[in-house]
C-alpha cells in the first residue's frame, strides 16, 4: 500500500493495457498511449494523463472536483462510473488535496453508491459496513438497494486525500463491484492530476 506512486501507476496502466484489448470508454488515442511498455509508461505517466470535462483542479484551493455519473452509458449493463468499469480508467489526484465528488445516478433501474476503497480488485460480492480509505469518502447508505443513491438522485462527498497510494472508486451495492463497477483512484505523491483510460 505504501509503494511510491510512479511505479505503481505504471504497473496499473501496464496491467490495463495487457488485460483489456479495448475498454468500454477508451478512445483510440488513449489506447495507443497505454500500449507502450511498462518501463516507458513509468517515465511517461504524467504525459499520459488527460483532463476530462468532468474533472477540474483548483491549485490555489488545493481542490479536485469530480463529476461522476453512475450509469452514464449502457456499458457493463450500466454498472459504470462515467462509462468506465472493470478498472479501465484511473483518476489521479495530488496527495493532500481536497476531493469533491458530485455523484449522480443516471441508471434508470437501480441504486448505486460510490466510495474510495483500499482494494484494487478481487472485490467481494457483498460488503459489511465498508470503511472508506479517507474520512467522508463514501456516499450515504452505500450497500443498501433501498437507501443508496436512487435513479435520478445525487450525492456529494468530500474528503482529503492525505495518503498517497493506489485505491479504487467502488460501488458497494451487492454484486456491483464484483461484476466490474469500479475504477482506479490513485493519490499521487508527485502531485499529478488527471485521468487515464485504457
Ligand atoms: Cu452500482
Amino acid at each position: 500500500m505504501n509503494r511510491s506512486f510512479a511505479p505503481s501507476l505504471a504497473a496499473v496502466l501496464g496491467l490495463i493495457a495487457t488485460a483489456c484489448g479495448g475498454g468500454n470508454g477508451g478512445g483510440a488515442e488513449e489506447t495507443a498511449a497505454t500500449q507502450q511498455p511498462a518501463a516507458e509508461a513509468e517515465a511517461g505517466a504524467a504525459a499520459s494523463l488527460s483532463m476530462p470535462e468532468w474533472m477540474s483542479v483548483d491549485e490555489a484551493a488545493k481542490t479536485v472536483t469530480l463529476d461522476i455519473i453512475a450509469g452514464k452509458d449502457d456499458s457493463n449493463n450500466r454498472w459504470n462510473f462515467n462509462g468506465y468499469s472493470r478498472g479501465n480508467g484511473t483518476v489521479v489526484v495530488p496527495v493532500g488535496y481536497n476531493v469533491v465528488i458530485n455523484f449522480r445516478n443516471d441508471d434508470p433501474n437501480i441504486a448505486h453508491s460510490i466510495g474510495v476503497d483500499a482494494r484494487t480488485g478481487n472485490f467481494p460480492a457483498t460488503f459489511q459496513d465498508p470503511q472508506p480509505v479517507f474520512a467522508g469518502a463514501i456516499s450515504p447508505n452505500p450497500t443498501s438497494m433501498q437507501e443508496a443513491t436512487q435513479p435520478g438522485d445525487s450525492a456529494t462527498i468530500s474528503f482529503t486525500a492525505d495518503q498517497a497510494g493506489d485505491y479504487s472508486l467502488v460501488c458497494y451495492i451487492p454484486a456491483h463491484a464484483a461484476t466490474g463497477m469500479w475504477i482506479h483512484f490513485a493519490v499521487s505523491a508527485e502531485g499529478e492530476a488527471g485521468f487515464a483510460s485504457s
